[in-house]
């Protein structure tokens, strides 16, 4: 493991080093991405930021499944750590709600494929969690967020870490013995499945209606169709 004090985004270290089995911390990063060129932004010393690589040994067809895994990994250990009750939102956010009842995100991630250093043809899964933790009301760079500390807990970024490295590894194994207890425990878990949704896909379109489940490939059905990447938006309070 190694630890940055300043990292523009750990992703970019990880990614670059492409070696597996490492992790890459910072204790604060001056440029964090988050999915299609946005930003992951965070005060220094109020969030866990961190890559970890792997080599998850999956087929192809499977690797579309890791974020759904590694997001259940995330609320695990979060809820372990925390003991918030933390909920899951299609594909990979990690939303907490506030008193009155609405969602904000306390945890994103962010998932590319590498090639390995040692060997090129073969890829490596380079996973960045966001966590945010001690940040105050006063901290958030967006409205839609929350952290830890806002939602009561008291637990340190390294509990946090401490939570969330074990669950990864675990659910990491279980997507390599096979996709159906990942799924199975994503289908019950995931709180956009049975809710009315609007999804914003990656061509610009809109698709409303209500999220059914998931399919085999961990893609959401919304209205008849299987959604394999877009932004949800929860339309109403579940
Ligand atoms: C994500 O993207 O949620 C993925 C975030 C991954 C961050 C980790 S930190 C360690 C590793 N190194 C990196 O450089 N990245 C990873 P996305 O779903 O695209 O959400 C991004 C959007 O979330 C932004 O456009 C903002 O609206 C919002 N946002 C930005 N910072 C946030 C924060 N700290 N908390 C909650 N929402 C935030």
């Amino acid at each position: 493991m190694t630890l940055h004090e300043t990292a523009a985004s750990t992703n970019q270290l990880a990614a670059q080093a492409a070696v597996a089995d490492s992790i890459v911390v910072a204790d604060h990063q001056t440029a964090g991405r988050g999915r299609l060129d946005r930003s992951w932004d965070t005060p220094a010393g109020t969030a866990l930021t961190f890559s970890a690589v792997v080599d998850p040994g999956l087929a192809d067809h499977d690797w579309p499944l890791l974020p759904l895994a590694v997001a259940l990994a995330v609320a695990d250990g979060v809820r372990r750590a925390a003991e918030v009750p933390v909920e899951l939102k299609w594909p990979n956010d990690l939303l907490l709600r506030s008193p009155d009842g609405h969602e904000h995100k306390v945890a994103g991630i962010l998932l590319e494929r590498v090639p390995s250093a040692a060997d090129p043809s073969h890829p490596l899964a380079v996973i960045g969690i966001g966590i945010n933790v001690g940040l105050r009301s006063e901290d958030l760079p967006v409205q839609t967020a929350t952290s830890l500390a806002i939602a009561g807990s008291g637990a340190s970024r390294t509990e946090v870490f401490a939570g969330v490295v074990p669950a990864l590894a675990t659910v990491l194994d279980a997507l390599r013995s096979g996709p159906g207890a990942v799924l199975e425990r994503y289908r019950t878990e995931c709180s956009t499945i049975g809710r009315e949704v609007t999804v914003h896909l990656p061509d610009g379109e809109e698709l409303t209606g209500t999220a059914t489940g998931l399919d085999r490939n961990g893609r959401l059905l919304v209205g008849g169709r299987a959604v394999g990447a877009g932004d949800v938006v929860h339309v109403r309070p579940a």
